[in-house]
């Protein structure tokens, strides 16, 4: 499988993190590419390719552009008035104080298009949210040219970005870049399925007024887990969208039997809609051993998640999202990669 990264991914290299009242080092840290590329690498996987740049275009046709705006100028906003910290949002608008204007001031507008305080903004978020795009982009045009599975090494990664907002570490919804490319390319349908540990919020909030794009998520119940505000069963897609989300929230310790029970329901899902392409937002952090999650998976577990995806039998993007149990991120995605490709069908 082609396994498609890029070094400028490491130019977003934040130092804090707010967690548990604390400015902590952030949990997504540039090292989980070397590791997952280490990891790939020791699996023998070795057809590393750089992406082609594809221009903002695609990210335009999911994100509004003033947002697109703010990220881009940020930083240099927030460093013009002398601030030694990183840009962290800190006042929002709420319930009950609705913003019916952008405000100018680099406070408020952080306020405005930030969904969490867990993500900073520094130097290189800008530019490594372009390459993380990128990566994508040229990972879904080698799909769509060759019908073969590849996998997009994304980082920084994009499940939480919604049209107009960052956070859970995201800034480009790169599944969502990809799926409006993959439409715009001429397909009806495309599905993607986000296993990551948190719900996808930002790809359920880009796609869910429209049937074109199924959104399957399975994930910690918002009742207790990240991002708390969107993904219980009951959110299943609006007006023409009607039927078209599809969320599974789980209680905290989930493991395997039960995870891959749901899986089969979320692939049946797929199956009954007719989708033409796989859009997997891959998260690792379902992981036993990951920081911040609550899951129980294995990493066999990530085997058997690759041999249960590649019996779909899509034509399947692969796109890194979370996962911060760096010793082991690596051997992980590794793992549903060989699942994947091992060639095991299923029958029925
Ligand atoms: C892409 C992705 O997986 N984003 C997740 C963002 C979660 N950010 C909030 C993390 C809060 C962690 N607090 C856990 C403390 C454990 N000691
Ligand atoms: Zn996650």
């Amino acid at each position: 499988m082609r396994i498609y990264h890029s070094e400028m991914s490491k130019a977003r290299r934040a130092r804090t993190e707010l967690d548990g009242g604390q400015l902590v080092p952030p949990w997504e840290c540039p090292e989980r590419v070397d590791m997952i590329l280490a990891g790939l690498r020791k699996a023998g996987f070795t057809e590393m390719v750089e992406p082609a740049e594809h221009g903002l275009a695609p990210v335009l046709a999911v994100h509004d552009a003033d947002y697109v705006d703010f990220l881009a100028t940020c930083w240099d906003d927030w460093q013009a008035l002398g601030r030694e910290g990183e840009a962290i949002a800190w006042i929002w608008p709420t319930r009950t104080m609705p913003g019916r204007r952008i405000p100018s001031c680099v406070d408020g507008r952080l306020g405005h298009y930030a969904l969490g305080a867990d993500t900073s903004i520094c130097g290189g978020t800008f530019e490594a949210a372009q390459a993380s795009k990128d990566v994508a982009l040229s990972a879904l045009d080698h799909v769509l040219a060759t019908g073969e599975p590849a996998f997009g090494l994304c980082r920084p990664p994009g499940h939480h970005a919604a049209v107009d907002q960052f956070g859970g570490y995201c800034f480009f919804n790169n599944a969502a870049v990809a799926a409006q490319r993959a439409l715009d390319a001429g397909l009806s349908r495309v599905a993607i399925l986000d296993v990551d540990f948190h719900h996808g919020n930002g790809t359920q909030q880009i796609f869910e007024q429209r049937s074109d794009v199924l959104f399957v998520s399975i994930h910690g119940d918002p009742m207790t887990c990240f991002p708390y505000f969107m993904g219980h069963a009951d959110e299943v897609g609006e007006g023409e969208g009607a039927g078209y989300t599809v969320n599974y929230p789980l209680p905290e310790g989930t493991g395997a039997e039960v995870w891959f029970h749901v899986l089969e329901a979320a692939k049946e899902r797929i199956r009954e809609t007719g989708c033409e392409l796989l859009i997997v937002s891959l998260g690792v952090d379902t992981f036993e051993d990951d920081p911040i999650s609550a899951f129980k998976l294995s990493s066999d577990d990530f085997t058997e998640m690759g041999r249960r995806l590649g019996a779909l039998g899509l034509p399947t993007l692969l796109l890194m999202e979370g996962g911060y149990a760096v010793e082991e991120i690596g051997v992980n995605v590794a793992n549903v990669l060989s699942g994947m490709t091992s060639g095991v069908v299923e029958r029925g």
